[in-house]
């Protein structure tokens, strides 16, 4: 194994108490191995193979799973995207931010530049840093002009280099920005985008459904491009137009390069490799077209697979797989029918995309935001199934932790031995996220506070977790949350009550 000139280690020193004695377990853990963040987008906790899917074969995934720690209780901070991703990298709760909401194309870049991220604590550390693929925390600072430099952006909160879609895969602007440049603009054809009125002349997808290749159900009607009607206007920009069914393996493509280029050179990097899968507008690849027999949404879980695979490839083929410490995740929880007609439903057969959980992306119930969660860092993490609590929020300590950075985020806990797999321990609570609803998980226990609305989204059929009255579950003994025990343990509530009031300041 080759690797960077600076090799320092950490030793971390584990103290378990166990009834009456104490015992305390040491480990040798390289202190500044490479990091690879690998973030799939709306990806369920029952949707591969090593959390219980039978229906669908996911063994890239499933490798990383079954070799290194395996989380049970693993959250994603939000039930939607860009509130978990703002987590993810900054280390703070994202209702602290009232514009970490669902963000238009357009929307200004909502981490400030002085802020601190994971990408910049690990700058500081000696790390080259680098994104791949969904962004989705706005870009500029205003009125966006896409044929100039789009800033500030990721380079600005510490990614050395970038290379993402400035959204979703739904919304415009469709193409892909190239550390700060739209890639592969004609400035004889520049960009308009607009999310509240259409260009003169530009077929829409409510006007003009003879284009469509794809249908829209709810939303999703204004511009079209690749036959697929999109969230938001966009005129021109021809030429810089993403194929989506090649997306998949142009992010797969850009991350390997970095890899390439940066592996064994003096400083370590950090990829956040976020992939678009599976995200709406689902668009296999034809490689992966019918594969799963589930329809385009199964097809693109096979296609990530896939690519988690090549990527892993790589690692290998470089020399890596020992010096790098990988987290694999999804920033949601799933949803089927997510605005197009696109079969997830009527060909979902008997997966379960969110396995035993209640309730999915939205949802304040467990499926918005319990999802896979995997360490993996050959021959440094044991194999193992861990049940302690993490979350996406906690990666800026641990990381901090590793790397041996003094950074501190109030929200973020250092958990770097359970993500190492050398304790079991946790966090104790944890407030969870969906459209700025919250809740509060503490040991085994949740209690969602009441909320107005209605209980279901029936655009997406998805039960959102609202009610009228306290709702206390206990997930040791249901964790389908099928049961509401607030009126048997007023105690408990009260306590739930108090302990979520401390963090949220009400
Ligand atoms: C919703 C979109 C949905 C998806 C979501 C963002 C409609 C009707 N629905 O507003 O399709 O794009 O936003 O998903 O437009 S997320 O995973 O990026 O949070
Ligand atoms: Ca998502």
């Amino acid at each position: 194994m080759k690797i960077g000139l600076f090799k320092s280690i950490v030793i971390l020193l584990i103290v378990t108490t166990f009834v009456g004695c104490q015992s305390s377990r040491s480990k040798q853990v390289l202190s500044n191995p490479n990091i690879v963040f690998i973030y799939l987008d709306d990806l369920g906790y029952g949707d591969i193979g090593a959390y219980g899917a039978t229906e669908i074969e996911t063994p890239a995934m499933d490798a990383l799973a079954n070799g290194g720690v395996r989380f049970t209780n693993g959250y994603a901070s939000s039930a939607t995207c860009t509130p978990s991703r703002y987590a993810l990298l900054t280390g703070v709760y994202p209702w602290r931010n009232k514009d970490a909401a669902i963000l238009p194309g357009t929307a200004p870049l909502i981490i400030g530049t002085d802020q601190m991220t994971v990408p910049k604590m690990l700058k500081e550390q000696g790390y080259k840093t680098a994104i791949v693929g969904k962004w989705h925390l706005g870009l500029g600072s205003g009125v966006v002009d896409w044929n100039e430099r789009v800033t500030p952006g990721p380079n600005e909160v510490g990614f050395d280099y970038s290379y993402i879609m400035a959204a979703t895969q739904d919304r415009v602007p469709t193409v892909y920005i190239d550390n700060g440049y739209v890639d592969g603009l004609d400035k004889n054809d520049p960009i308009k985008i607009s999310y509240t009125s259409n260009f003169e002349g530009e077929p829409t997808g409510k006007d003009n459904p003879e284009l469509l290749t794809m249908k829209w159900h709810h939303g999703h009607n204004n511009s079209i491009v690749n036959g697929i009607p999109r969230i938001g206007y966009m005129k021109g920009g021809e030429n810089a137009k993403w194929s989506d069914v090649d997306m998949a393996d142009h992010f797969l493509a850009k991350a390997q390069a970095y890899v390439k280029e940066n592996a064994n050179k003096e400083k370590p990097f950090f990829l956040y490799y976020a992939m678009q899968q599976p995200h709406v507008p689902r668009t296999p690849h034809p490689r992966f077209a019918g594969k799963s027999g589930m329809g385009p949404r199964g097809d693109v879980i096979l296609e990530a697979d896939w690519c988690i695979g090549e990527f892993i490839k790589t690692l290998e083929e470089e020399g890596l797989m020992e010096n790098t410490f990988i987290v694999l995740s999804s920033d949601n929880g799933p949803v089927l029918n997510d605005g197009y007609y696109d079969d997830a439903v009527e060909k979902l057969g008997s997966h379960k995309p969110a396995g035993a959980l209640r309730g999915g992306k939205y949802s304040l119930f467990e499926a918005g935001t319990r999802v896979p969660f995997i360490t993996y860092w050959k021959g440094t993490i044991q194999p193992q199934v861990s049940d302690a609590l993490v979350c996406q929020i906690d990666l800026f300590a641990s990381l901090a932790a590793l790397t041996g950075s003094e950074n501190t985020i109030s929200d973020s806990e250092n958990l770097l031995a359970a993500l190492l797999g050398v304790s079991d321990k946790g966090r104790n609570e944890l407030i969870l996220e969906a459209s700025s609803r919250t809740a509060y998980r503490r040991g085994s226990w949740v209690m969602i506070p009441p909320y107005e609305g209605a209980s279901t989204n029936k655009l997406v059929n998805i039960e959102l977790g609202n009610d009228t009255v306290y709702q206390l579950y206990n997930l040791d003994e249901d964790i389908s949350q099928l049961r509401n025990v607030a009126g048997k343990h007023p105690n408990k509530l009260k306590e739930m009550v108090e302990g979520f009031n401390a963090i949220r300041g009400h």
